[in-house]
């Protein structure tokens, strides 16, 4: 639990590794309970809204402005649950609307490291909700016997996912029933691509689609753009940034999201031919700062749009087959696998996804925030 520290509060937490993402992971137990104060804590742990965050622990990028909630599943067949928390190093709101998959992979081993859940043999497999959509996802690590003969999380391992130097410990993940998280279904405008008139752009055909992450399929050459540009070059060109914006807020109230202004989502998808060997190209703004890589859910709902025919993934993708397709994203640091389940009775509907990440505990400790009338001891 939280206590004293001087004239701080010292609140424990594991910084974590999950994915291509990092952030801190608390019990949620040790945080205030109501949401006012829990976010003032949250804000202060991380530095924002400072855009360096120099006065916190995040890495004032929103890829390591993140955090994890974490308390025992409350409900039949659930082990975990978690609140994922999106914070923009600029920003003063905790956002806890939309999914994190790579944040997702570090929940189960949190859980394990402080208790939660107890491991089950040489693999231990939960149930994780996810709160923020209420979506699940059943996850398998590793936890073998150590020397002292109790079972361990092992975060050594031979598995390698693209953005992440090194090789790590397998963290496979099984996703259902992930249409619709933010948005009302799969294809919130009920059609699998749609023209809209954008303001300086003009006429743009998209695919607007949520299947895990709400997402804006955009082919990369309508906006000027080749789809294989880096991070760092999507991030200084000012003038396809704010076509992307204008875009992304014309979609977002095609979506049924309302004005997405001052929200993380829709995730913005540009596409294009595969360069690499691998099924589509795409690189992502998140949303209005580009990926490294690609989220998770973000690969899952891109692949999903890869194999629905109209769609506009589905006209630059290539070497999609079977009821059980390998989609293999290329993004700005390699490629990301995502294995669909395609009902075999129709193959345009996706029902299952897998994938694989890896995840690490970096740090253990408290972190210590000002005390404030928000957050007292
Ligand atoms: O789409 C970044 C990330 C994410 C989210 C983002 C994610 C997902 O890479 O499931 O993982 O899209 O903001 O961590």
């Amino acid at each position: 639990t939280a206590r004293r520290r001087g004239s701080q509060t010292a609140i424990p937490c594991l910084l974590m590794r999950g994915g291509t993402s990092r952030g801190p992971f608390f019990d949620e137990r040790a945080l205030p309970a109501d949401a006012r104060a829990r976010d003032a804590v949250l804000l202060a742990a991380l530095g924002s809204p400072d855009e360096r965050q120099i006065d916190g622990i995040g890495g004032a990028h929103p890829l390591t402005s993140k955090v994890g909630i974490v308390a025992p599943g409350s409900r039949p067949g659930v082990g975990v649950e978690w609140t994922f928390g999106q914070v923009q190093p600029g920003g003063t709101a905790v956002d806890v609307t939309a999914n994190c998959g790579n944040m997702l992979a570090a929940v189960l081993p949190f859980a394990v490291e402080t208790g939660m859940v107890e491991p089950a043999g040489e693999l231990t497999t939960a149930r994780v909700l996810t709160r923020n959509t209420g979506m699940i996802a059943e996850i398998t690590i590793r936890t073998p016997t150590g020397p002292d003969g109790r079972r361990h999380v092992e975060y050594a391992g031979e598995a390698r996912i693209d953005g992440v130097p090194g090789s790590a410990a397998p963290i496979e993940i099984g996703f259902l029933d992930t249409a619709g998280s933010v948005a009302s279904s799969l294809l919130p405008t009920g059609n699998v691509r749609d023209t809209v008139e954008v303001d300086g752009v003009g006429r743009v055909e998209v695919t607007l689609i949520d299947n895990g992450q709400p997402l804006v399929v955009v082919e990369a050459a309508r906006l000027g753009a080749t789809g294989y540009e880096t991070p760092a070059e999507i991030d200084a060109d000012d003038a396809l940034k704010a076509e992307v914006e204008a875009l992304r807020l014309v979609c977002g109230r095609a979506m049924g999201l309302g004005d997405v202004t001052d929200r993380n989502y829709p995730k913005m998808t540009l596409v294009a031919p595969p360069k690499h060997g691998g099924s589509v190209s795409t690189r992502s703004l998140i949303p209005r700062v580009a990926h490294r890589s690609i989220g998770v859910l973000a690969a899952v709902t891109a692949a999903t749009a890869c194999v629905l025919e109209g769609s506009v993934a589905h006209d630059v993708a290539t070497g999609i087959t079977g009821t059980e397709p390998t989609v293999s994203v290329e993004h700005p640091s390699g490629e990301f696998s995502v294995t669909l389940g395609l009902d075999p009775a129709d193959p345009q509907r996706v029902v299952r996804s897998a994938l694989l990440r890896t995840a690490r505990l970096l740090m253990s400790g408290d972190v210590l925030v000002p005390s404030s009338p928000l957050t007292p001891v």
